[in-house]
């Protein structure tokens, strides 16, 4: 069996992984050879060339540390400053510092480095995450001939958030240098697609548009899951049961309302406290029959976005305490610390109400693992937000758009007064989604998808398909006001991926 290297921004740490991604991927790797690359989480002035390696967990880890400012440039800034507001399409929320985009190469450059010299012929790598999309190309020009993955956690942004980015034509030659590039959603499959056909749009305004060569890499969503199974247990485990029954005492019957999150402007908690108080402003008979815990540890917080957020966050969450606390009763409970996962699922079995309401998220790990602890026989309602890749699974959820306080507070009522005979069958379907959409099903279809495509084509040393500019040409025009009127420049061949209809019909 192919030897799998799982390349991404941090390597699992000593402690035990919190996260369900982290121990799926571990697991992977455990039952076959290979190793996991990343940063160390060190910063050195004048970083070795090479990776230290070290077994933790019986795993082989290789590191590389990082110049402070390189790191600066990376990851506090063109990733998490640029990258992730606008794939998340909050372009308000970016601060566009073009010259770091010149640290984020170079950190990638420094991976490939790194990594080129550990790679054997055979070696299967999977690369995650928008930190590190340009790491195919940089090991393609390092004659690095395997077979490559990428998977993108956070949603593909539309075209005009991409147009934004500081050099995004790279990123997307970038991407287009992986043999398979995974999404969390079909939406996002879309958006790809999309931003295609609006260059497509520019050429027939009479601009030049972009030449990509889609054609040797595969474009397909796996969407990502929980171990539901894990979570059902965890959540009637001794210390799942034990923090649900002090938080039961202490909530004196009042009816459970839970959200947990990163605290991240892409997870609608202002709006989510808005939305909070409008059911209780609306619906002065559930007040103190409620209570809301928002659980919400702070992230990234060097950032100065992050600091706004958490700072809108105290105000929203104050304004609601003095509007409608009472000397024996609290409407909302914050809570800013990271929990254990057993603790998370006792609290999540407790919850009458999930509510999961990004305004934009790839896909939601939280929204998994409330549906996968609840009790079979009285499970809680989830209501999740349109605009997480959950959607695309969870249907049975109720479905709100969260920039709607009104639409929200309104299925938290909902949720409050659904009779047990619909929770349970809104359940029902709700974990069997879940556990088709486990992340070992995850991780095992995205490699078997990998591994099973056929030979890597030969490119050359910018990562581009091996292919002349003669065979670059705009496809042809299909018959007037056919939707698929809408020539791409692109270099055809076979194609792998997964394309709309109309896209197929200009393809083939
Ligand atoms: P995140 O943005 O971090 O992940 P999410 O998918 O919700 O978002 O995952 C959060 C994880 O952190 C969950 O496993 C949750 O249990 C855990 N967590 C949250 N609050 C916690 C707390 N207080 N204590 C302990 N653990 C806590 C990114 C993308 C998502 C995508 C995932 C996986 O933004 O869209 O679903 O990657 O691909």
């Amino acid at each position: 069996m192919s030897r799998l290297v799982i390349v991404s921004n941090r390597t699992p740490g000593k402690a035990p992984a919190a996260g369900g991604l982290a121990v799926v991927l571990k697991k992977t790797l455990s039952e076959r050879d290979g190793f996991w690359f990343g940063w160390s989480g060190q910063f050195s002035e004048t970083p070795e060339k090479q990776a230290r390696f070290e077994t933790i967990d019986g795993l082989s880890i290789g590191q590389v540390d990082l110049t402070r400012a390189d790191h600066n440039a990376y990851y506090a800034g063109y990733a998490n400053s640029i990258l992730w507001p606008a794939f998340h399409l909050r372009l308000d929320l970016t601060n566009i510092q073009s010259h770091w985009y010149e640290g984020y190469r170079r950190v990638n450059a420094q991976f490939a480095d790194a990594l080129v010299e550990h790679l054997e012929p055979d070696d299967v790598i999977w690369v995650h995450d928008y930190h590190l999309i340009p790491l195919a190309t940089e090991l393609r020009r390092r004659n690095v001939r395997n077979r490559i993955g990428f998977y993108l956690h956070i949603p593909f942004p539309t075209p005009d958030a991409l147009n934004a980015i500081p050099h995004h034509e790279d990123l997307l030659r970038d991407l287009v240098a992986y043999d398979l590039v995974g999404f969390q959603a079909q939406r996002d499959v879309a958006a790809f697609h999309e931003f295609i056909a609006h260059e497509q749009i520019h050429k027939q305004t009479g601009g030049e548009p972009m030449v990509l060569d889609i054609d040797d890499t595969v474009l397909e969503a796996f969407p990502i899951g929980s171990d539901p199974e894990a979570f059902a247990r965890l959540a009637v485990s001794p210390n799942g049961r034990k923090i649900a029954k002090r938080v039961s005492a202490a909530l004196n019957a009042h009816a459970l309302i839970l959200g947990v999150d990163r605290l991240d402007y892409s997870k609608g908690l202002p709006q989510r406290i808005s939305a909070y108080e409008k059911l209780l402003e609306n619906n002065a008979r559930l007040r103190r029959t409620v209570h809301m815990l928002q659980i919400a540890p702070p992230s990234r917080d060097s950032i100065k976005e992050y600091q706004q957020i958490s700072d809108e966050l105290d105000s929203a969450v104050g304004r609601v305490i003095g509007r409608f606390a009472e000397p024996d009763w609290l409407p909302l409970t914050y809570v800013k610390r990271a929990y254990a996962q057993a603790s998370l699922a006792g609290l999540y079995r407790l919850a009458r109400v999930g509510l999961v309401t990004p305004l934009r998220d790839g896909m939601n790990l939280v929204a998994h693992e409330y549906v996968a602890s609840q009790n079979p026989e009285d499970p809680g309602v989830l209501v999740l937000s349109r605009f997480a890749g959950a959607a695309e699974i969870f249907h049975d959820a109720l479905l709100i758009n969260p920039f709607d306080t009104d639409e929200t507070a309104e299925a938290m009522r909902q949720a409050l007064a659904m009779p047990i005979e619909e929770r349970k069958e809104r359940w029902r379907k709700l974990m069997d989604s879940a556990r088709l959409h486990s992340v070992d099903n995850w991780a095992s279809s995205y490699l078997d998808r990998l591994m099973g495509l056929g030979d890597t084509p030969d490119r050359d040393d910018t990562g581009d398909a091996d292919v002349s500019d003669a065979d670059a040409r705009p496809l042809s025009t299909p018959p007037a006001g056919d939707p698929a009127n809408r020539a791409i420049t692109v270099t055809p061949r076979k194609h792998r991926g997964t394309l709309f209809p109309w896209l197929k019909s200009v393809f083939s």
